[in-house]
């Protein structure tokens, strides 16, 4: 076996679920472990090697479970840890790996350490936080909270704040305390042994913050922490283990993926996510994708990466909106171009993730504000409505990225609620579940749920795309995004019309009638011409 594909991970497609709006088993409107049990087949059917689960520990849901309680033990709206084992259980026999995410950059403000750490100033587990002296109303500093507001909250009793980079019911853990890494060690291996297939780690580029220099993300004991965290847990297991780094380069990127294991097997970056915003604003101040650049940094993270680390591939996940309407068009070409978009993703080095509904062409909602449940979603159109911005403005912003676009249910039928409660659904449905459900797209051989079943095929039968080195081409073009994928034995061309008309494109004529991998297009096209959002892959197998 060649060194580059010695990992079950680099040949694998990992699926993520939220579990509050996958799949409701018992009607309290809720999705649910045993709801995700219950849909096992339709992975298997998908043929994902792991799934990716949300928070399920027990938790005040302030965040929707971001806000952790209790890291050893299922928040009773999932169900059970017997739910839990069923469920790795039940995966496994179907060769699918259970992933936990692991929120280890704070707790809720009711797990048992807090309410400890908030007793008094000697108390053994105050310093598992961040606290800091001071009089009420003059904060420490200036850091703000991701979720608005000051990132200090008040404790009249101690006199001191407690940093919170999330919610207030989010108060940030101190890793500078031993006992707290320790802790926290104990905890993951106890998950390894329950037999969990890897951690997709939350916000994990904040655990070294340097909170006095204002330094949250990449402080410089971040690494060190990493390294001895992966050394007392993660290697103890063939496990696949995944960062969120919003302030991942590649320079970092090499680190944290180093291939020598000693940190983790991957981590998400957001650089191409962060493209369509105004430079400097947040992502609510909206500005058109520029696309020319988007191709750019892909292929910089492609390049950067091979033999140096791993990527990991995604358009969409629980924070983000719908990869086919912020990326392609989700009305007239909504099944080109979502098909167009996975091509463009399951071609490229790395691993794939397919984030839930993404595999139907699920699309953004446009809710009334009192419909919408996101703290993040809610706190903005507060503070941008106090601020003056009219209530146009803050919805158009909303509708384009707030966070609830990818948490409405899971739509798998036509029935009411779309098939996923027979209860009232906590967040109401997108509208569309009629159109758009997975009932259909199993029986539609043309749907985009075939389309993405044998991409994630592909991985598994064509090693070039686990092992071809990456060759951007056409790079200035402003509708295409094409690359190439090269090994010893193989050429791999990847074509991607971004646009909803046709795009030209001058290529050497050796790429004419070879044989097509995939493409969302029945008849083959003309050389040179790529219709509205039409996409392929063609490949040269040069043995031949
Ligand atoms: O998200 C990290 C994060 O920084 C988010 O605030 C993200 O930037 C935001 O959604 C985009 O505006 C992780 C989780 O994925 C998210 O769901 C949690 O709310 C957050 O951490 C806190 O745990
Ligand atoms: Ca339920």
């Amino acid at each position: 076996m060649r060194a580059d594909t010695d990992k079950w991970w680099k040949t694998s497609v990992i699926y993520q679920i939220y579990p509050r709006s996958f799949y409701d088993s018992n009607g309290d409107g809720i999705g649910d472990l045993q709801g995700i049990t219950e849909k096992l087949d339709y992975l298997q059917e998908l043929g994902v090697d792991a799934v990716w689960l949300s928070p399920v520990y027990r938790s005040p849901q302030d965040d929707n479970g971001y806000d952790i309680s209790d890291y050893q033990d299922i928040d009773p709206i999932f169900g059970s840890l017997e739910d839990m084992d069923r469920l790795i259980g039940e995966a496994k026999k179907r060769g699918i790996r259970i992933i936990m995410d692991l929120v280890l950059n704070h707790t809720s403000d009711e797990h048992p350490w807090f309410r400890e750490a908030k007793k008094s100033k000697d108390n053994p587990y105050h310093d598992f936080y961040v606290w800091r002296d001071g009089e009420e109303g003059v904060y420490p500093n200036e850091l703000k909270s991701a979720f608005c507001g000051p990132a200090w909250e008040w404790v009249p009793e101690l006199g001191q704040y407690y940093l919170h980079q999330f919610s207030v019911k989010q108060p940030d853990l101190n890793w500078e305390n031993p006992k707290l890494r320790k802790a926290i060690y104990e905890m993951i291996n106890w998950w390894i042994d329950r037999g969990v297939g890897g951690f997709r780690l939350d916000v994990i580029d904040l655990i070294g913050k340097e909170t006095d220099k204002m330094i949250m993300a990449e402080g410089k004991m971040l690494h060190p922490y990493l390294q001895e965290m992966s050394k007392e847990t993660f290697q103890k297991a063939d496990l696949v283990t995944v960062g969120e780094a919003w302030s991942a380069t590649p320079e970092r990127a090499m680190k944290y993926s180093n291939p020598d294991g000693s940190e983790l097997s991957m981590v998400f970056q957001f650089e191409h996510i962060l493209l369509d915003q105004q430079p400097g604003k947040e992502k609510w101040d909206l500005m058109d994708l520029p696309f020319v650049e988007f191709k750019k940094v892909f292929s910089k993270w492609q390049t950067s990466l091979y033999n140096k680390g791993w990527n990991s591939l995604f358009l969409s996940n629980h924070d983000l909106p719908r990869s086919v309407s912020r990326f392609g068009d989700d009305g007239k070409y909504r099944k080109e171009s979502a098909k167009m978009l996975a091509t463009m993703i399951h071609g490229m080095q790395g691993t794939p993730y397919i984030y839930q509904g993404e595999e139907l062409g699920m699309t953004n909602v446009q809710f009334d504000i009192e419909d919408y449940r996101d703290i993040e979603l809610l706190n903005v159109y507060k503070e941008r409505i106090e601020a003056g911005y009219t209530e146009e403005e803050v919805m158009r912003s909303i509708y384009a990225k707030g966070r609830d676009n990818a948490r409405t249910p899971m739509q798998w039928n036509e029935s009411a609620n779309a098939g996923f409660t027979s209860g009232t659904p906590w967040i109401r449905c997108n509208p569309n579940y009629t159109m758009i459900n997975a009932e259909e797209e199993l029986v539609d051989q043309d749907s985009i749920f075939h389309y993405y079943r044998k991409l994630v095929k592909l991985r598994k039968t064509e090693p070039i795309l686990t092992e071809g080195r990456y060759i951007p081409i056409l790079e200035e073009d402003e509708n295409i995004f094409a690359y190439i994928r090269e090994s010893e034995e193989e050429k791999l061309l990847v074509l991607c019309n971004f646009r909803g008309k046709e795009a030209v494109y001058d290529l050497p004529r050796l790429w004419e009638g070879q044989e097509v991998l995939i493409s969302n297009y029945h008849e083959e096209g003309a050389f040179g011409v790529l219709r509205p959002y039409e996409a392929k892959m063609v490949i040269i197998r040069k043995g031949e």
